[in-house]
Protein backbone atom coordinates (compact mmCIF):
# COMPACT_ATOMS: atom_id res chain seq x y z
CA UNK A 1 0.00 0.00 0.00
CA UNK A 2 0.99 3.71 -0.71
CA UNK A 3 1.93 5.27 2.21
CA UNK A 4 -0.23 8.21 3.29
CA UNK A 5 0.91 11.83 2.99
CA UNK A 6 -0.69 14.56 4.62
CA UNK A 7 1.73 17.22 5.08
CA UNK A 8 3.84 19.44 2.83
CA UNK A 9 6.66 22.16 3.99
CA UNK A 10 8.37 24.34 1.87
CA UNK A 11 11.46 25.89 1.74
CA UNK A 12 11.44 29.68 0.56
CA UNK A 13 14.45 30.63 -0.91
CA UNK A 14 15.41 28.41 -3.84
CA UNK A 15 12.24 26.60 -3.90
CA UNK A 16 9.24 29.61 -4.20
CA UNK A 17 11.63 32.42 -5.25
CA UNK A 18 14.92 33.22 -6.14
CA UNK A 19 16.40 35.34 -3.21
CA UNK A 20 19.45 34.17 -3.13
CA UNK A 21 20.49 36.49 -5.74
CA UNK A 22 19.49 39.48 -3.18
CA UNK A 23 21.33 37.58 -0.63
CA UNK A 24 24.23 37.89 -3.06
CA UNK A 25 23.98 41.58 -3.80
CA UNK A 26 23.99 42.45 -0.26
CA UNK A 27 26.46 40.31 0.77
CA UNK A 28 28.67 41.93 -1.98
CA UNK A 29 28.39 45.48 -1.13
CA UNK A 30 29.49 44.24 2.60
CA UNK A 31 32.45 42.27 1.24
CA UNK A 32 33.51 45.37 -0.52
CA UNK A 33 33.55 47.55 1.87
CA UNK A 34 35.68 44.99 4.04
CA UNK A 35 37.85 44.54 1.06
CA UNK A 36 36.79 40.81 1.14
CA UNK A 37 36.64 39.47 -2.74
CA UNK A 38 33.75 37.46 -3.21
CA UNK A 39 32.28 36.25 -5.72
CA UNK A 40 28.55 34.17 -7.36
CA UNK A 41 30.47 30.83 -6.93
CA UNK A 42 30.94 31.79 -3.23
CA UNK A 43 27.69 32.38 -2.76
CA UNK A 44 26.66 29.20 -3.80
CA UNK A 45 27.90 28.20 -0.16
CA UNK A 46 25.33 30.21 1.63
CA UNK A 47 21.94 29.02 0.16
CA UNK A 48 20.04 27.62 3.03
CA UNK A 49 22.92 28.65 5.77
CA UNK A 50 21.76 31.02 8.50
CA UNK A 51 23.06 35.27 8.20
CA UNK A 52 25.65 34.58 11.05
CA UNK A 53 26.83 31.36 9.06
CA UNK A 54 26.67 32.63 6.05
CA UNK A 55 28.92 35.98 7.11
CA UNK A 56 31.40 33.27 8.85
CA UNK A 57 31.87 31.84 5.45
CA UNK A 58 32.78 35.29 4.28
CA UNK A 59 35.24 36.04 6.84
CA UNK A 60 36.94 32.74 6.14
CA UNK A 61 37.06 33.56 2.42
CA UNK A 62 38.92 36.79 3.43
CA UNK A 63 40.78 35.33 5.85
CA UNK A 64 39.52 37.49 8.65
CA UNK A 65 38.55 37.27 12.07
CA UNK A 66 36.12 39.97 14.06
CA UNK A 67 34.85 39.83 17.30
CA UNK A 68 31.01 38.41 17.88
CA UNK A 69 30.02 42.61 18.42
CA UNK A 70 31.52 43.72 14.80
CA UNK A 71 30.02 40.70 13.55
CA UNK A 72 26.87 41.39 14.18
CA UNK A 73 27.04 44.76 12.99
CA UNK A 74 28.16 43.52 9.49
CA UNK A 75 25.15 41.23 9.84
CA UNK A 76 22.81 43.96 10.50
CA UNK A 77 24.25 46.29 7.71
CA UNK A 78 23.93 43.28 5.36
CA UNK A 79 20.56 42.67 6.06
CA UNK A 80 19.44 46.59 5.82
CA UNK A 81 21.07 46.34 2.63
CA UNK A 82 18.96 43.12 2.07
CA UNK A 83 15.57 44.56 2.92
CA UNK A 84 15.54 47.55 0.57
CA UNK A 85 16.31 44.83 -2.49
CA UNK A 86 13.18 43.03 -0.67
CA UNK A 87 10.94 46.13 -0.35
CA UNK A 88 10.83 45.71 -4.39
CA UNK A 89 10.31 42.04 -4.79
CA UNK A 90 7.56 41.79 -7.06
CA UNK A 91 4.40 39.11 -7.21
CA UNK A 92 5.95 37.95 -10.59
CA UNK A 93 9.03 36.70 -9.09
CA UNK A 94 7.27 33.74 -7.19
CA UNK A 95 8.46 30.66 -9.10
CA UNK A 96 6.37 29.42 -12.20
CA UNK A 97 3.68 26.93 -10.57
CA UNK A 98 3.80 27.19 -6.94
CA UNK A 99 0.38 29.17 -6.63
CA UNK A 100 -1.26 26.69 -8.66
CA UNK A 101 0.80 23.51 -7.09
CA UNK A 102 -0.05 24.54 -3.62
CA UNK A 103 -3.56 25.54 -4.27
CA UNK A 104 -4.21 22.30 -5.87
CA UNK A 105 -2.54 20.29 -2.75
CA UNK A 106 -4.50 22.26 -0.60
CA UNK A 107 -7.66 21.67 -2.24
CA UNK A 108 -6.78 17.61 -2.08
CA UNK A 109 -6.38 17.85 2.05
CA UNK A 110 -3.10 18.42 2.03
CA UNK A 111 -1.84 21.34 4.73
CA UNK A 112 1.17 23.28 4.13
CA UNK A 113 4.15 24.84 5.96
CA UNK A 114 6.76 27.15 5.30
CA UNK A 115 10.44 25.98 6.83
CA UNK A 116 12.52 28.70 6.28
CA UNK A 117 16.12 29.75 7.99
CA UNK A 118 15.32 33.50 6.54
CA UNK A 119 13.95 35.89 9.88
CA UNK A 120 12.99 37.85 6.53
CA UNK A 121 10.23 34.99 5.44
CA UNK A 122 7.21 37.67 6.76
CA UNK A 123 8.26 39.90 4.36
CA UNK A 124 8.91 37.96 1.92
CA UNK A 125 5.89 36.03 1.55
CA UNK A 126 3.63 39.53 1.73
CA UNK A 127 5.65 40.86 -1.64
CA UNK A 128 4.40 37.49 -2.90
CA UNK A 129 1.00 37.68 -1.89
CA UNK A 130 1.00 33.75 -0.79
CA UNK A 131 1.05 33.77 3.13
CA UNK A 132 -2.46 32.49 2.92
CA UNK A 133 -1.27 29.78 1.48
CA UNK A 134 0.41 28.55 4.47
CA UNK A 135 -1.32 26.49 7.18
CA UNK A 136 1.81 26.98 9.74
CA UNK A 137 4.74 29.37 9.23
CA UNK A 138 8.05 28.25 10.95
CA UNK A 139 10.95 30.51 9.89
CA UNK A 140 14.35 31.70 11.27
CA UNK A 141 12.45 33.92 14.13
CA UNK A 142 11.04 30.66 15.06
CA UNK A 143 13.58 28.12 15.88
CA UNK A 144 17.48 28.37 17.38
CA UNK A 145 18.99 25.18 15.45
CA UNK A 146 19.66 25.91 11.41
CA UNK A 147 19.27 23.39 9.32
CA UNK A 148 20.48 20.40 8.79
CA UNK A 149 19.34 20.47 12.49
CA UNK A 150 15.11 19.46 11.23
CA UNK A 151 13.71 21.58 14.00
CA UNK A 152 12.78 23.79 11.37
CA UNK A 153 10.46 21.00 9.79
CA UNK A 154 9.74 18.88 13.05
CA UNK A 155 8.06 22.52 14.33
CA UNK A 156 6.40 22.59 11.20
CA UNK A 157 4.94 19.11 11.13
CA UNK A 158 4.02 19.52 14.86
CA UNK A 159 1.74 22.94 14.05
CA UNK A 160 0.05 21.56 11.31
CA UNK A 161 -0.93 18.58 13.70
CA UNK A 162 0.79 15.53 11.73
CA UNK A 163 3.64 13.20 12.40
CA UNK A 164 6.95 13.80 10.59
CA UNK A 165 6.52 10.41 8.74
CA UNK A 166 3.56 11.83 7.00
CA UNK A 167 5.33 15.03 5.82
CA UNK A 168 7.27 15.74 2.84
CA UNK A 169 9.58 19.04 2.68
CA UNK A 170 10.79 20.60 -0.73
CA UNK A 171 14.32 21.40 -0.46
CA UNK A 172 17.12 22.87 -2.54
CA UNK A 173 19.70 22.95 -0.64
CA UNK A 174 21.79 20.11 1.08
CA UNK A 175 21.61 20.76 4.42
CA UNK A 176 17.67 21.11 4.06
CA UNK A 177 17.74 17.48 2.41
CA UNK A 178 19.49 16.41 5.29
CA UNK A 179 17.36 18.51 7.64
CA UNK A 180 14.59 16.58 6.19
CA UNK A 181 15.85 13.05 6.77
CA UNK A 182 17.32 13.68 10.31
CA UNK A 183 13.39 14.69 10.86
CA UNK A 184 11.77 11.68 9.48
CA UNK A 185 10.61 12.79 5.96
CA UNK A 186 10.78 12.22 2.90
CA UNK A 187 12.88 15.35 0.69
CA UNK A 188 11.90 16.08 -2.83
CA UNK A 189 14.51 18.31 -4.18
CA UNK A 190 14.12 21.16 -6.28
CA UNK A 191 16.67 21.08 -8.71
CA UNK A 192 19.48 18.79 -10.33
CA UNK A 193 20.70 15.09 -9.22
CA UNK A 194 23.70 16.19 -8.96
CA UNK A 195 23.49 19.03 -6.33
CA UNK A 196 20.75 16.77 -4.65
CA UNK A 197 22.33 13.15 -4.33
CA UNK A 198 20.41 12.46 -1.43
CA UNK A 199 16.83 13.30 -2.31
CA UNK A 200 14.39 10.80 -2.88
CA UNK A 201 13.47 12.53 -6.00
CA UNK A 202 14.72 15.87 -7.68
CA UNK A 203 12.49 18.01 -10.19
CA UNK A 204 13.99 20.82 -11.63
CA UNK A 205 11.17 23.18 -10.51
CA UNK A 206 6.78 22.57 -9.19
CA UNK A 207 5.97 23.84 -12.65
CA UNK A 208 3.87 22.04 -14.15
CA UNK A 209 3.32 19.14 -11.40
CA UNK A 210 0.52 18.12 -9.54
CA UNK A 211 0.71 16.27 -5.62
CA UNK A 212 -0.37 13.11 -6.95
CA UNK A 213 2.95 13.06 -9.72
CA UNK A 214 5.12 13.62 -6.21
CA UNK A 215 3.66 10.98 -4.35
CA UNK A 216 3.61 8.09 -7.27
CA UNK A 217 7.42 9.63 -8.29
CA UNK A 218 8.29 9.11 -4.49
CA UNK A 219 6.17 5.85 -4.20
CA UNK A 220 8.21 4.40 -7.84
CA UNK A 221 11.58 5.60 -5.59
CA UNK A 222 10.70 3.23 -3.14
CA UNK A 223 9.38 5.91 0.02
P1 LIG B 1 17.94 35.96 6.46
P2 LIG B 1 15.90 29.34 3.01
C1 LIG B 1 17.90 31.02 3.63
O1 LIG B 1 16.60 30.81 3.15
C2 LIG B 1 18.80 31.46 2.49
O2 LIG B 1 18.94 30.41 1.55
C3 LIG B 1 20.17 31.80 3.04
O3 LIG B 1 21.01 32.24 1.99
C4 LIG B 1 20.01 32.91 4.09
O4 LIG B 1 21.28 33.24 4.66
C5 LIG B 1 19.06 32.42 5.17
O5 LIG B 1 17.81 32.08 4.59
C6 LIG B 1 18.83 33.46 6.25
O6 LIG B 1 18.16 34.56 5.70
O7 LIG B 1 19.25 36.67 6.46
O8 LIG B 1 16.86 36.62 5.63
O9 LIG B 1 17.46 35.62 7.86
O10 LIG B 1 16.57 28.68 1.85
O11 LIG B 1 16.05 28.58 4.31
O12 LIG B 1 14.47 29.73 2.73
MG1 LIG C 1 16.59 27.20 0.10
Amino acid sequence: MNKQWNGLLFDLDGVLVDTAKYHFLAWKQLADRLGIPFTLKDNERLKGVSRMASFEIILEIGGRSMTQEEKEACCAEKNAIYVEYLKKLREDELFPGVRDFMEDARKKGYKTALGSASKNSMMILERLGITDLFDAIIDGTKVSAAKPDPEVFTAGARELGLRNEECIVFEDAVAGVEAAHRGGMAAVGIGTREALPKAEIVIPGLNGYHIEDITRLLAESGV
